[in-house]
C-alpha cells in the first residue's frame, strides 16, 4: 500500500544509501543512530543496502571483563590499517573505565585512528536500550558490511552474559583470556570453549600467560578431533607483540570457512534468521492491525481478563483464523464472521 509519503521517503532512503555506499561516514553514522531507535526510515535505508551485504569479515571478539578485549581490537585495528584493509569497530557495552562509552573516551583510545577514514567506530549502550540490541547490532554489522568495511570486529562481554550472542553474528568468535583473571574456570563455565574460534591469551608481559595458553590448549585436546582446531595464541596488547600473529589466525579461519563451504553456510543461517525475525514482526503487526480494525481485538481482551478464554488456546485459534483469512469475535459479542 502506498501512503501519500512513500515516494519523498523513498527518495531520501537512495540519497542515503548513495552517501553510505560513497563512504561517508556521517550518513554511516546516523543510520546506526536510526537502528537504535527503531526508526523505519533505518529499514528503508537497509533495504536498499541488502544486495552489498556479506563480503566483510565479521569478527566476534568476547572474553571477561578486564581482559583486554578493547586494547586488543585497538591494536587489531591498527595492524589491519597497516597492511591496507579498512575496519569498523562495534562495542556493545563497553564497560572500562578506559572506554567508558563516551566519544571521548574513543577518540583517546583510538588515538591517531579516530582520524583515519578507513576505520569507523561505534559503541552501542545496553543499559536502557528499548529492547532489541542484538538486532540494532546485527543491523549495525550489515550497514558496516555495505558500506564496505572489511573487516569488522564486535566486541561483547562473555558468552551468557550479554543480551548479545556474538557467536551469532560472527563468522570468527574470539575468546580473549589474560592470566590471573580465573579465566580458564571462567573460559568452561561460560561455554567459551564451545564458541571460540580462536583464543588469544593476552598480557604476555605479565607473568602466567604461558600456563593459561597451556591450560587452554589441554582442554582442548581432550575434546573429538574437529574439522578446525582453534588456536591458541599468545600476545600483549599493550605491547604489540604476537598481535601479527592473531591476525594470521583469524585469516586462517576465514580461509577454512570459504574452503569448507561454512560461509556460504553461515550466510544461509544468518539469512533464516532474518527472514524469520521480520516475517514474525510483521505478521504480529497485521495480526493486531486486523484484530483492531474489526473491534474484537478489546473484546478478546476483555475474555481472557474476565477469566472466560484462556490465552494458549485463544492465540492459536486466532493465528490459524488470520491465516486462513478469518478471525470472528468472542462468544456473546456477536457471531463469528469471515472478513
Ligand atoms: N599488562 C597488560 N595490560 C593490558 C594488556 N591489554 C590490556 N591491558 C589492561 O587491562 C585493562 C583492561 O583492558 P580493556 O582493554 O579495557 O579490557 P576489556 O576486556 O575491554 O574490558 P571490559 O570492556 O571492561 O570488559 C586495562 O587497564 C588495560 O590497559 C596487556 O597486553 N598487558
Ligand atoms: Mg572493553
Amino acid at each position: 500500500m502506498a501512503s501519500a509519503g512513500a515516494e519523498p521517503a523513498r527518495r531520501a532512503a537512495e540519497g542515503w544509501a548513495e552517501r553510505l555506499l560513497a563512504g561517508e561516514k556521517r550518513a554511516l553514522a546516523r543510520l546506526i543512530t536510526l537502528i537504535e531507535e527503531r526508526d523505519p526510515a533505518a529499514s528503508d535505508v537497509l533495504r536498499l543496502l541488502h544486495p552489498r551485504v556479506g563480503q566483510a569479515h565479521v569478527v566476534g571478539v568476547t572474553g571477561a571483563a578486564g581482559a583486554g578485549k578493547s586494547t586488543l581490537i585497538t591494536a587489531l585495528a591498527r595492524e589491519l590499517r597497516a597492511r591496507g584493509p579498512s575496519v569498523a569497530v562495534l562495542a556493545v557495552d563497553p564497560s572500562s573505565p578506559l572506554t567508558g562509552g563516551a566519544l571521548l573516551g574513543d577518540r583517546i583510545r583510538l588515538g591517531d585512528l579516530s582520524t583515519d577514514p578507513g576505520l569507523f567506530f561505534r559503541s552501542f549502550a545496553s543499559r536502557g536500550h528499548l529492547g532489541g540490541l542484538s538486532r540494532a547490532v546485527a543491523d549495525a554489522v550489515r550497514a558496516v558490511d555495505a558500506a564496505g568495511y572489511q573487516a569488522v570486529l564486535v566486541e561483547t562481554v562473555g558468552a551468557g552474559q550479554s543480551e548479545v550472542e556474538v557467536s551469532e553474528l560472527a563468522h570468527t568468535t574470539l575468546v580473549v583470556l589474560a592470566p590471573n583473571l580465573g579465566d580458564d574456570v571462567q573460559a568452561a563455565k561460560a561455554g567459551l570453549l564451545e564458541v571460540a574460534d580462536v583464543f588469544a591469551v593476552n598480557k604476555a608481559d605479565l607473568p602466567g600467560a604461558r600456563e593459561t595458553a597451556g591450560e587452554i590448549r589441554a582442554m582442548l585436546g581432550l575434546g573429538p578431533a574437529r574439522p578446525w582446531t582453534p588456536p591458541v595464541v599468545e600476545l600483549s596488547a599493550r605491547t604489540g607483540e604476537g598481535v601479527a600473529g592473531l591476525l594470521e589466525a583469524l585469516e586462517r579461519h576465514r580461509d577454512f570457512l570459504v574452503a569448507s563451504g561454512r560461509w556460504g553456510e553461515k550466510l544461509r543461517r544468518s539469512a533464516a534468521h532474518q527472514l524469520r525475525d521480520l516475517l514474525g514482526e510483521e505478521l504480529l503487526r497485521a495480526a493486531l492491525a486486523r484484530l483492531e480494525a474489526e473491534g474484537s481485538w478489546q473484546a478478546w481482551v476483555e475474555a481472557v481478563a474476565r477469566r472466560e478464554r484462556d490465552p494458549y488456546t485463544l492465540s492459536e485459534e486466532l493465528a490459524r483464523r488470520l491465516l486462513a483469512g478469518a478471525t470472528g469475535r468472542p462468544r456473546g459479542e456477536g457471531e463469528a464472521r469471515g472478513l
